[in-house]
């Protein structure tokens, strides 16, 4: 696990119609032969992905996509895989030309906006033509961050670079991270978890290494062992940890050994306040007392991996809430990318895994697709630990007054009139 693993990159989208030159902004904002140019409209066909470091701003993905008129042959595919991509993007750069600027732009844009994505335009192939005032003036009473870039000259490339990195959720810069907003210098969180046959092999799991990491961070230390010494390496400290964070498998067994006045989590609760909105899972898992037979609910699982031994979202859940609930629940499953957007209405209440390996962008475009249709969301963790009744417990640590909170849509720097002229 050496390099930053998508999960954690911030998503840098490129969306316009066809032939307007997305490839090639991608290329020249990354310096690099990333996608297929040419001037046939229609060449990109699915989205490209090119990570790089763009700095400050640290790890990022470009996405390229395929142009969003629905001209061509199966343009509507295109089109759909296309405006796919919304749901996990951080930033969208809308790429537009002076010769077809007009409703669809107008359109995507307004789509981007509802969804409270940071959006830039950038007003491309300017060597051909810089009439751009009848688009300008638009962006600027709509107040969006637009700028004018030659793909081919290279004019407002590095302006566009800025733009981005300006327009990045505050989120992202943020050293808070997991738990910095908990340990201060000189803590000892000691991690829990069972080295059982889901954990990969020879290694550990991406949120027990970004705990680790972010631990450092803060000059704060933290250990790890298997729940089977949790009772020894107690007894050997001089003084507590300031927190134990478990895997939500042991919860039930490490509450009980642990003294009462050291904070106690899950993973999944972490993740939950890192990559989501905490609050509405706790109000999803308390939806779990009134579900009844014939109730439908969905597992949404983000890794594609078949499940492995008596796994936590096909047999594990579904037992413990049939055995809980007294009834008959329906369960049905979903994985990866295929989340079900457009039919959670179906839904009394859908649990989703820790989502490690979904960026934030994405969980929060789930969580709000589930809130639209009036339909409970909570994860796995709090599930488990709402039936071990230890829900309020694992959430004492996150409670607003003992953190900060992080806005995901707030943006980096504040900018000012100039930046939305940009390059007049
Ligand atoms: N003059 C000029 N030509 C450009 C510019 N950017 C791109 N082009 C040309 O426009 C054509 C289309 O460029 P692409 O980058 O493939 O466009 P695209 O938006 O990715 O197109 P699709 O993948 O088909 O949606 C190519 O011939 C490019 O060389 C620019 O800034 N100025
Ligand atoms: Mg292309």
């Amino acid at each position: 696990m050496q390099n930053t693993p998508k999960s954690l990159r911030t998503h840098i989208a490129i969306m316009g119609k066809r032939n307007v030159g997305k490839s090639s902004l991608l290329n020249a904002l990354t310096r690099q032969q990333a996608a297929i140019v040419s001037e046939f409209p229609g060449t990109t066909t699915d989205p490209v992905e090119k990570t790089m470091e763009l700095f400050p701003l640290g790890p990022v993905v470009f996405i390229d996509t395929a142009g969003i008129d629905d001209k061509g042959e199966i343009g509507h595919l295109r089109v759909d895989r296309s405006l796919r991509v919304l749901k996990h993007s951080d930033i969208v750069i809308v790429t537009t030309e002076v010769s077809s600027w007009g409703k669809y732009e107008k359109d995507l844009i307004n789509i981007i906006k509802k969804r409270n994505i940071p959006l830039i335009v950038a007003i491309n192939k300017i060597d051909l033509s810089d009439k751009t005032n009848n688009i300008s003036q638009w962006l600027e009473k709509n107040a969006i961050y637009y700028i004018k870039t030659s793909a081919i000259s290279k004019k407002g490339i590095s302006g566009l670079r800025q733009l981005v990195i300006d327009s990045a959720p505050a989120g992202r810069f943020s050293n808070i991270g997991l738990v910095g907003d908990i340990v201060s210098p000189r803590d000892l969180i000691l991690m829990v978890g069972p080295l059982d046959i889901e954990a990969p092999v020879g290694r550990l799991k991406l949120p027990q290494v970004q705990l680790i990491r972010n631990c450092l961070d803060h000059n704060a230390c933290c250990l790890m062992i298997k729940e089977t010494e949790l009772g020894y390496f107690l007894s050997q400290l001089t003084n507590p940890p300031k927190m134990v964070v478990c895997e939500s498998q042991v919860l039930a067994k490490v509450a009980d050994k642990i003294p009462t006045g050291t904070l106690l989590t899950t993973f999944s609760v972490i993740l939950a306040r890192f990559k989501g909105e905490l609050e509405i899972f706790i109000d999803g898992a308390k939806q779990l007392k009134n579900l009844k037979t014939g109730d439908k609910v969905l597992i949404a699982e983000a890794c594609t991996h078949p499940p492995v031994g008596e796994d936590i979202g096909t047999v594990v859940l579904p037992q413990l809430i049939n055995e809980r609930v007294g009834g008959k629940i329906t369960f049905e499953m979903c994985s990866g990318k295929d989340f079900r957007y457009s039919d959670l209405k179906r839904y009394k209440l859908v649990i989703h895994c820790g989502a490690c390996m979904l960026n934030r962008q994405e969980l929060i475009s789930r969580t709000k697709t589930a809130q639209e249709q009036k339909v409970a969301i909570t994860n796995y963790g709090l599930t488990i630990a709402y039936f071990n009744n230890l829900l309020d417990r694992v959430v004492q640590p996150f409670k607003k007054t003992n953190c900060q909170t992080i806005s995901p849509f707030s943006p980096r720097t504040q900018k000012t009139d100039s930046s939305i002229l940009a390059n007049k």
